[in-house]
This record gives C-alpha cells, structure tokens and sequence, in this order.
C-alpha cells in the first residue's frame, strides 16, 4: 500500500496520518482486532480497514511477538521482551515474506544471525543501484558523541539514504522486510545504499547507539535504539567484502539477493554483534542496510 494508493475507487484514502494512528496503536499494545473495531466504529468501510490493516496484520497477529513499542519503555540495560526477526519455530526452509518466499539459510542463536536467500531479485538490486548511484556520497555516520553526523575513517564506502517508502520499489522491499521480521515498516529507519570500491571496508562496529556517549539521547528521540539490522547484498564484488561477526569467527559471503539479519536486545557488547564489511579485494560491492528502532521512527 502506498501513501497515495486507496483500496478501491470507492473507498476512503489511506492518509498519512491514519497510518500513523495504527502504528501508535500497535505500539501502545492493541490487537488488530480492536484497531478494525475501532475503526469500524469510526465509520471506516471495510476495504479500507484491511487496506490499513494489512501489512500490520500481520505483524500483530504474529504469535510471540506483541505489539512491537509495547516493550519500547523497557530499560536500556535490560533484555526486551519482543524483538523484531523471523519466526524460525519448527526450523523452516522457507519464510513467507508476503509476496515472495525467503530462504533461510544460516541461523545461529548467540548472537542472533540469521542468513536469508532469494530476499531481493537481481532485478529489484539492479533498480535499487540505479535509483542510488546518482545521490551517493562519502559515506557519514552517525556520531554518539555530539548526536549529528560526521566522516569516519572506519568506513570507507560511498552511501546515500532513500526515504522510507520514497518509491513503488523501495515500499515494496520495506515491507516485505516488515513481515520476515515481524516489525512494522514505520519502526524502520530509511534503507541505506552502500557502495564499496576495490580497498574500501567498514571496520568492526556495532550498530546500536553507544549509551554511554553524550549524544546518543538526542539520537534516541527519533525512534529509540536501533534493536537489529537487515544487510541485503545487491552487487557481488569479484573477491572479499563478506560480513564478519568477529566474536564469533563468522563470515557471510556477499552473494547478490541475500540478506545477513542480527538482533541486539540491548546495546552491549555482550550481545556479541561486532561486525564488519571486510576489504572489498576485487569488484564492487553494494548494499542495502535496513536498521529497526525501538519506535517509529521519523
Ligand atoms: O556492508 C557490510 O557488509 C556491512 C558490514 C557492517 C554493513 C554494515 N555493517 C552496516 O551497514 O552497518
Ligand atoms: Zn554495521
């Protein structure tokens, strides 16, 4: 569903602001059930309570994962009750992302890792290289220490944000990506392209917010900690360039199409998420990064 996109010629459009509504009610813990109430008590017809319902059903519908924010208030430094990823009870081979079915194949409990295939196709990767060539830039990162952004030499790629449902392609992958991990697309920061030359690497970091540093509160405020991470390989380099979890010796091979998924349930080391973009040693690489927050993020 689009921003602009209505159920049906008869139907009330789906604005903005009332997807904003659903995600706040999920977030403050209510049923799909009772948001459709809800809104049938509000005078919604029924085509546009599924049509704003729908991606969302399926996340609050999901057992073992409670409305997502539900926990959002949960200290740092304690372990989360729900967490986005997928749902990998009776050890699937396959995962149904809504309109595709992922392969699953890696996963490891400690740390969270989970390897996907067949998440993207070659033609959606080839688009999304082609709608992000033109914007990239060195890439910045997010600064713990002063709450904005800046150059940093551990990384050494080109990268560039596209806006969260900025187009058809791009609303298509995102939720799709909500229902593998069973998050709602409005908790999700914007997808972030990559691009790494021959030379370049990301050198091993964590992705959550350093609570320790001075910036990191105003960071916070735009949705909460970042809680686990999606990067998606849309261009195979001719040599190098996997994904390293160094605590653990694991290193993800970056095959076009495929997804590496961790989650940190507080932001710790202990969780055991270092990683890395190793040296890209021949070709290029490119990647998609989709980070989850605690709370809608905007
Ligand atoms: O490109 C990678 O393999 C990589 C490695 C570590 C990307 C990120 N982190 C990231 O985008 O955070
Ligand atoms: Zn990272």
């Amino acid at each position: 569903m689009t921003d602009t996109q209505q159920a049906s010629p008869s139907s009330q459009p789906i604005s903005p602001e009332l997807r904003r509504w659903v995600a706040e009610q999920m977030a403050a813990g209510h049923s799909n059930s009772a948001l459709r109430q809800s809104m049938r008590d509000a005078g919604w017809m029924q085509d546009a309570i599924d049509a704003a319902l729908g991606p969302m059903a399926v996340v609050a519908a999901a057992p073992a994962r409670p409305a997502a924010a539900a926990a959002a208030a949960v200290a740092s430094d304690e372990a989360r009750a729900s967490m986005p990823g997928p749902m990998l009870e009776g050890s699937p081979l396959y995962l149904d992302a809504g309109d595709r079915q992922v392969q699953v194949m890696l996963t490891m409990k400690n740390p969270r890792v989970v390897v996907f295939g067949d998440l993207l196709t070659g033609e959606e990767c080839e688009a999304l290289i082609a709608g992000a060539r033109e914007r990239l830039a060195r890439s910045l990162t997010v600064e713990t220490k002063t709450g904005g952004e800046a150059l940093n030499v551990d990384r050494t790629s080109d990268g560039m944000f596209f806006t969260r449902g900025e187009s058809p392609l791009v609303q298509r992958i995102e939720e799709r990506i909500a229902r593998l991990l069973h998050w709602p697309v409005e908790f999700g920061e914007g997808l972030q392209i990559l691009r790494y030359s021959p030379g370049a690497q990301y050198r091993p970091h964590y992705d959550y917010f350093d609570p320790a540093e001075p910036g990191t509160p105003s960071i916070l405020r735009r949705g909460g900690q970042r809680l686990a991470t999606l990067v998606i390989y849309l261009q195979e380099p001719a040599q190098g360039g996997g994904t390293t979890f160094p605590d653990v010796g694991l290193e993800v091979a970056p095959r076009r199409g495929t997804g590496v998924f961790f989650s940190y349930d507080r932001p710790d080391p202990s969780t055991g998420t270092l990683h890395g973009g190793a040296p890209v040693l021949a070709g290029e690489k490119w990647v998609a990064t989709k980070w989850l927050r605690e709370r809608e993020f905007s």
